[in-house]
Parts: structure tokens; sequence; C-alpha cells
């Protein structure tokens, strides 16, 4: 017998048991009574009627609450699975979901408990329980009056110095301040109201739009999401992003100095892109949605391109530097720089730190996107974005979700011991090679455990590791000889205390990006790897410059940049294969 069954009807018990109870306790007998007495005498009458149907009102309240509640639910319908409800409004949140049945109970039962404690005095929960506020906003939480009139006189003022009251592209900061939207949104708007296809916007158009974004998407996660979307859709794709982060390339102050270099705009908007999913698309489906995207800090960086000059301040995701760091390291492994590379080309990474039995799963699909590139046993540039951030900041959580894919042969969710000496094997014959004592499996598992704590013994979880703090050292253990020996000069005391005292310092991939740049710097400036016309008083603009042109110069082949903004669209291709729904 299915267990749910059985547990729903024995909860209502409970709760008409405890319902009785109260009821037949004396001192709620006299506050009814009192009750009833206020309901006859006229004077107050609304406390009364809440009081005197007590089970019902908050029935029904909760009823009325998840009923909204299912429509909007409807709306995401496309599955992106899990992040549905924003965790901010979480104990009311978890009532929302009509199907779980337990939580819902839950909370009302507990509504009821505090009644009974409350009761004697002062009969506040029922007059609560008549307005539960909605709580479950998609489209973001509607905010009081906003005067929408003046919002929109403010913008046909704005259009009506445009020739034709239409704006072109380069118009379009003007009418996103006028729309009281930070300045890189001028291509999601233009986009939202079609500029795209017709290359200006007439004010009519604008103001429709607008106004209906305005009706209907009650922030800036709803609306950034609603300009930029497919009609019809409610989430945004990889290529969705393709518009805005054109135009940040076409004009953000910090980035002048690639405009000629046209060809280098689908490589920083790749590397952008998968940033971005990397870090907002927390559920890994490909699709951010308003709740992800409301969660993440993108659109606080993306109001800060108007402020920040120097775009390398923003090292979330516009970085030109962690830009360049990425596609240089790449550049090095792609030896014939078709843009895609093998298990061997991967494995010369960080010079054959990371173990071949790793190397193979990264190809095995656990954590890549795209059929045609996996068949063929290649992966892509947007892969390889993934492939460092990970490899190089094992600390955070898409981090920890990327290596625990690919160490979870069986996708069962969890790391047997099994699984476990798959990968440690290859680091112990590894160590062998270099003359160096490998600790015994067993040994160094006790040591593992030790360091992550799972909650059941014999198997680790993603939680587990998300929780240790440390899942850095666990991971190079089993797949980074490197890294590993280099954990293991360090005291575990002190990696500890590291992990503690962090706070908001730079982070582990902040660091490695730093570095990692200064020393391409240095060896460009040296004329090391790419010497082609090379002079040294170049400034670190025209060095960045020429250092990302030497080695697109050999290039066998390159795409030209389409209207739309150039991508590397087979990416996207392959890609959409997976994503589009069926
Ligand atoms: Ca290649
Ligand atoms: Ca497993």
């Amino acid at each position: 017998m299915p267990p749910g069954k059985v547990l729903q009807p024995v909860l209502k018990m409970k709760v008409d048991e405890l319902f009785l109870c109260w009821l037949s306790e004396s001192s709620t007998q006299a506050m009814l009574r009192d009750c009833l007495h206020r309901i006859t005498a006229p004077g107050r009458p609304e406390m009364g009627a809440g009081d005197a149907g007590q089970p019902g009102p908050l029935v029904a309240a909760a009823a009325a609450a998840a009923a909204p509640a299912r429509k909007p639910g409807g709306c995401d319908s496309l599955g992106a699975p899990g992040p549905a409800p924003a965790s901010a409004a979480l104990p009311l949140g978890a009532a929302s979901s009509a199907r779980t049945g337990p939580p819902v109970r839950g909370t009302r039962r507990s509504a009821g408990t505090r009644a009974v404690g409350t009761k004697k005095e002062e009969p506040l929960p029922p007059a609560a329980s008549h307005s539960i506020p909605a709580f479950y906003f998609p489209r973001g939480r509607p905010q009081g009056a906003v005067s929408t009139d003046a919002v929109i006189a403010r913008i046909e003022g704005t259009f009506a110095q445009f020739p034709h009251e239409r704006a072109t592209m380069e118009d379009m900061g003007r009418v996103a301040k006028a729309c009281g939207c930070p300045l890189y949104w001028k291509a999601p708007l233009f986009c939202g109201a079609g500029g795209e296809r017709t290359g200006s916007v007439s004010v009519h158009k604008f103001v429709a739009m607008w106004r209906k974004v305005l009706q209907n998407c009650h922030d800036d996660a709803a609306r950034f999401v609603h300009l930029l979307m497919n009609p019809g859709c409610n989430y945004l794709v990889q290529e969705d992003f393709i518009p805005f982060l054109q135009d940040v390339v076409n004009t953000h102050p910090g980035l002048a100095f690639l405009k000629e270099a046209s060809e280098f705009h689908s490589r920083y908007i790749t590397t952008v892109i998968q940033r971005i999913f990397y870090t907002v698309n927390r559920s890994w489906s490909g699709r951010i949605t308003c709740a992800e995207l409301r969660r993440s800090t993108f659109l606080q960086n993306v109001a800060l391109l108007e402020e920040e000059a120097d775009i390398n301040q923003l090292t979330e995701f516009f970085s030109y530097e962690h830009f360049y760091v990425i596609y240089c390291k790449f550049w090095e492994l792609d030896t014939d720089h078709d843009l895609l590379i093998d298990p061997q080309d991967l494995a010369r990474h960080n010079d054959h730190a990371i173990s071949t039995k790793m190397i193979d799963r990264i190809f095995s699909g656990a954590v890549t996107r795209g059929r045609k590139v996996q068949k063929e046993g290649k992966i892509s540039y947007a892969d390889f974005v993934w492939f460092l951030i990970s490899e190089e900041d094992k600390k955070t959580p898409t981090s920890i979700e990327y290596w625990f894919r690919c160490m979870d042969l069986d996708g069962d969710g969890a790391l047997s011991m099994f699984e476990l000496e798959y990968f440690y094997e290859e680091q112990c014959r590894r160590l062998d090679s270099m003359a160096i004592e490998a600790l015994p499996f067993e040994d160094c598992l006790c040591q593992m455990l030790d360091l992550v704590k799972p909650q059941n013994e014999g198997k680790i979880t993603l939680h587990d590791l998300k929780r240790c703090k440390l899942a850095d050292v666990f991971y190079d253990t089993f797949f980074n000889i490197e890294k590993y020996l280099e954990h293991e000069q360090k005291e575990q005391a002190s990696l500890l205390r590291e992990t503690e005292s962090e706070g908001p310092e730079l982070s582990d991939w902040e660091k490695y990006a730093a570095e990692e740049y200064d020393i391409l710097v240095a060896e460009e400036a040296a004329g090391e790897p790419w010497e082609d016309g090379y002079e040294a008083e170049l400034s670190p603009v025209d060095q960045k410059l020429n250092a990302l042109r030497s080695p697109l110069a050999q290039r066998p082949f390159f795409e030209a940049p389409s209207a739309l903004g150039p991508v590397d669209l087979y990416e996207y291709d392959s890609g959409g294969d997976d994503l589009h729904p069926s």
C-alpha cells in the first residue's frame, strides 16, 4: 500500500481530533458563547463572524491561497525541474504547491494548534486567516500604484525628439532612461518592441509594448525575461542574450578597444552567455526562468555596467580579462583551431593534472550540452568555459554539481565507495609512477569521510559536499594529481581556517583568472607564445588585442558576423536539439 494513502486520512483524523479537543474545552465554550453574544449584539459584527466560522475560513483561505498559485504554476509548465516558487517565500511557498499533500496539511494544523493557545484571551487568528495575502508572484510582486501614465508621457516626450517619432538603436539609451530602466536595458527594450526586425521603433509600438509589460510584469526579472524571450516562452535560452550582449560589446566604454575586432565579439559573447548560464541557471535546464533570474545577481550586474567604465571590475559575468584567460587557455589546447577539442587536447590542460578517467567522464555527456558534438567525441568552446571555471573553482554550487555529475557514474545521486575507488585507483597509479607512496584506498576513504562527514555512511551526496566546504579538496583527491599534492602539503586545519576566514574575499576563480591574466600579459610582453608583428611599446589594451589577434589570424576559417550578433551558432544548433520543446 502506498504510504501516502495511509498517511493522509490519519492526519485528517488528527486534525479533527485536535479540533474536537479544543471545542470541548470549557474556556473555548465560554469564548464561543461570548462571541455569539457579540454577533447578536450590534457593534462589532466582523469579529464575531470570523470567530464563529473559525475552522471554515481557515481552510477556505488556505484553499483560496492555493488556487491562484496553481494557475501561474501552469504558465511555467514547460517544466524546468524544480525551481518554481521563490525561496524567499519558503514557508508559505511550500503550502502553495498543491501536489505535495503533507506540507499543506502541516501548515493548516499548526495554524489550528496556535489557535488553541491564543484563543483563550483574544480571537486573533481568524481575523488573520481572512486575509492571507497572495504570496506567489511568478511575474513579480505588484508594486502599489505605479503611475503608468506619467512614465508613458515621459516616453512620448522622448520619442517626440526623434525624426518621425521613431527610435533607432542609437536612441534607445534615452528611451531606456525615460522608462526608468538601467542604461543597458536599451537593446532588450529595442528587441521587445520588434526593433531588431525593422531597424527602428515607432512611438506607438513602443508605448503599447511597454504598457503591456508594466501591466503584466511587476519586477525587473519578469520584465527582462519578457523583453528578450521568444513569444510564448516564460524563460530565456542562450541565444536570447545575444542582442543584449552585442549591444554591450558595441557601446560599453570598457570594450571600446574591441570595436574594430568584430571577430572577437562572438567569442566574448559566447563566454559571457556561458557564464550567465553557469551562475544563474541553477536548474541546469538550459532555460533561465524569472525565478532564477530574480535569485541571481545578474540584473544588478547589468545595472552596474552603466556605472562601471572598467568592465574588468564586473568579474561575475562581463570581465574582459576573464574572457581573455578562458579563451587563451582554450586556444592552447585547440591546436588545430577548429574550436573543438577532443579528450587528448583536454588532457593537456594544466600539464595533464586531470586523470584520464575524469577526462573521459567530461566527454560522456554528463556535463555537456548538444548530442552532435558529443557523438563526435569533441567538446566545444562553450563546454570548455564550464570546464575551466569548474576546474579552477571547485567551491561554487555549480562546480560542485559539475564534478558530482562526473563522479556519479551510475547517476543514482550518490557517490558510492565503488565510484570513489574507481577514480582513486588511477590516482594511485600516477603517484606510483612519480615514486610517491600513495595512501591505500581504505585510509584515503577514512580521511575523506572525515572531511565530508556524510549524513549516511557508505555514500556521499551532493548535499554532503555542498555542506562540507571542502569539496575542492575532496574532488582533487580523486582526479587532479597536481592539486591533490598541493592540498596534501597543507594541514587540514589550515585549510579549514582558510575557508572560515574567507568572507567576501576573491573566489578561487577570481584569483586564478587574475594570476593567469598577469602571466599571459607577461608572456605576451616577452613575445613568447605568438609573435607576429609584435611591438614592445604597446599599451595594455593593445597588448590584449594583439594577443587575441595573433591566434585568430592563424585560424583557418571564420564565420562572418551576422546581423543578429555572431555567436558560434553551431553550438546553439546542436544545443537546440535538446532544448526545443517537442
Ligand atoms: Ca580542435
Ligand atoms: Ca552513484
